[in-house]
């Protein structure tokens, strides 16, 4: 058999007309709305763009870089919290939830940067975050000065007449997740820092409360609410004892209690369904009947939810199998494959850099290897969320001294492993590869001083590797990661077949090779992707019905007859007839 070589892209094939078509045909088993279209874009606003030159990104920065965002062809931003807040945790703990922080801008830079959004097509989704508040909270000041407060159960209190209560683990603090306060002689309860005590949505007060703020920003123009920690909103309130070791599975013990679906349907018909606009919860519970009860349509809750199954993979720099990544995403999709909807992501700012924990980031495969992965990203069933810097291939930083961490989560992680005499080194070591500053070093717009993110010096480090990966140097390369990013976000908008079309798993053993398909109707595409730095052959019958190459990392395709040789990290979508 003729063995021979694809030159170029056949990016030409596309018709967007036929697309239109076929998307009406769409929802045999999904309804189609415009969240699950998007392709999402994650902007963590203090390291976006500053403008003001006080060292942290501004709401003028991203009004700025306005027309960058929409060259990459998302559809939708979500901005992590920029709410009034003491920052113990870079805005996870918000004093005011209708208070804009100065370091962001105010107001009406808000609703110009909203204006812009939408004048450019683009939703906007914004972070609720009301698992719990910020200890500077009016609510939770008040709740503190007596225990008849009327605000003293918008939270969770033991009182210590009761003894100690029963221990419960914090995500954040080694001293668990009960903190003794003295004006009132009673434990509030934290299921992260101290400073973010959890509130109580046993309250029917309280939820009216959180229902009028998502009202506020809804009645603003928001598209959508990302629902922050949101399977710990409602616990078991007796506080019961749990059996030892119960923190390693902490999403089941205490989060996802039953009366939660019962809030969410009452957020449902106060906020979702008014204000036509959609909620994404951040965990999907700890089973697929959590999942699929949170976000089926017929039951009225959330709309879309994402787990946590790939990130919770990558936390150490050992690595899993690619066996076992497919196997994820597997599993994921056929449990939604009939019926409700989840996202689809590889990072975001609660995890390292994609790069680094999913592909290669050595120079010679960074290149290849971040494009792949936002293809895999951009052509799976769910929609993509995609983290500012990803488009360019950001990689980790190396901090290998506990003194320079500045987050809450790290810090924490540091006292317990100190307090349980582990190994420092070995600790840091892992923190160093797994830490959420990782994520969270200054958007390397280019090579000039603090890489054009503001005047001022950055409130974090940027990153070294500046001057081979910032946007303007991707801009003018054909080539490049940006560009890649955007052919693919092009290719998912005109084929709906990526976006409802059903996938299957080929060759699950491949070592090497991640290939599926995406199936819609009559049309059909193949993905294929190498997760290796080296050569690697698959050998399918899908290959023989090869009708144009709509993606692809490289300049050439080796194929003979139905087999076809991937280079290092090579990532081709081809549609087949
Ligand atoms: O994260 C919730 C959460 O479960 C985190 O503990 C996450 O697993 C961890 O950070 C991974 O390292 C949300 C936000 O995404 C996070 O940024 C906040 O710090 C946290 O809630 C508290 O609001």
């Amino acid at each position: 058999m003729k063995k021979w070589l694809w030159i170029c892209p056949l990016m030409a094939m596309l018709s967007s007309c036929a697309n239109v078509e076929k998307k009406q045909e769409v929802a045999s088993a999904f309804e189609r709305t415009w969240w699950k279209e998007g392709i999402l874009y994650q902007i963590y606003p203090q390291s976006f763009r500053d403008t003001d030159g006080d060292g942290f990104g501004d709401f003028k920065g991203v009004i700025e870089k306005l027309d960058y965002i929409e060259s990459l062809g998302i559809t939708m931003v979500w901005m992590n919290p920029f709410f009034q807040s003491p920052l113990v945790d870079n805005g996870y703990d918000v004093s005011d939830y209708r208070a804009i922080h100065p370091r962001y801008g105010n107001m009406e830079d808000f609703e110009e940067m909203l204006e812009g959004f939408h004048q450019r097509g683009i939703k906007f989704v914004l972070d609720v975050v009301v698992n719990h508040s910020s200890e500077a909270h009016e609510w939770f000041q008040q709740a503190q000065s007596s225990r008849t407060n009327p605000y003293r159960d918008y939270y969770h209190w033991w009182p210590a007449e009761k003894g100690v209560p029963p221990y419960r683990h914090s995500l954040f603090d080694p001293e668990g997740a009960w903190e003794y306060d003295a004006p009132t002689d009673a434990y509030y309860l934290h299921t992260f820092a101290e400073e973010q005590p959890d509130l109580n949505w046993e309250n029917p007060k309280l939820r009216q409360e959180v229902y009028d703020i998502m009202k506020f920003w809804a009645a603003k123009g928001v598209d959508g609410f990302r629902m922050d920690a949101f399977q710990f909103a409602s616990k078991d309130t007796t506080w019961p004892e749990f059996p030892e070791g119960h923190e390693k599975d902490f999403v089941k013990w205490y989060g996802m209690r039953p009366q939660l679906h019962t809030y969410l349907n009452e957020m449902y018909h106060e906020v979702i369904e008014k204000y036509n606009v959609f909620a994404v919860a951040e965990g999907a519970g700890s089973t697929f009947q959590d999942a699929h009860d949170l976000v089926d349509a017929d039951r009225n809750e959330l709309q879309m939810a994402y787990h946590f199954e790939t990130v919770d993979m990558s936390r150490t720099p050992e690595r899993y199998t690619l066996a076992e990544f497919k196997d994820v995403f597997t599993r994921w999709d056929q449990a939604f494959a009939e019926k409700g909807w989840i996202a689809i992501f590889l990072s975001n700012h609660d995890n390292a850099r994609l790069v680094n924990r999913f592909g290669n980031p050595n120079p010679k495969f960074r290149t290849p290897s971040t494009q792949m992965l936002n293809t895999f990203l951009l052509s799976m069933r769910g929609t993509p969320y995609t983290y500012y810097g990803d488009e360019i291939g950001m990689t980790n930083i190396d901090m290998p001294n506990i003194e320079d961490y500045v987050d809450v989560e790290a810090k924490g992680k540091y006292k317990a492993a100190l307090a349980k005499g582990e190994d420092i080194d070995a600790f840091m070591k892992v923190l160093n590869y797994s830490s959420r500053e990782n994520g969270r070093t200054p958007m390397q717009w280019n090579n000039s001083t603090n890489v054009g993110f503001g005047s001022g010096t950055p409130w974090k480090r940027v990153n070294e590797n500046y001057t081979q990966i910032n946007v303007s140097e991707q801009e003018v390369d054909p080539n490049s990661i940006l560009n890649h990013f955007r052919k693919m976000a092009q290719v998912r908008k005109e084929n709906a077949v990526l976006v409802y079309g059903d996938y299957t798993l080929l060759q699950a053993e491949h070592p090497d090779i991640y290939a599926f398909t995406r199936t819609l109707g009559d049309e059909k595409l193949l993905v294929l992707l190498n997760f290796s730095e080296e050569k690697t052959a698959i050998t399918l019958s899908e290959i023989d019905h090869f009708g144009a190459l709509l993606i692809n990392n490289y300049n050439s395709l080796e194929r003979e007859a139905n087999k076809v040789s991937l280079l290092p990290y090579q990532a081709v979508l081809l549609k087949l007839q």
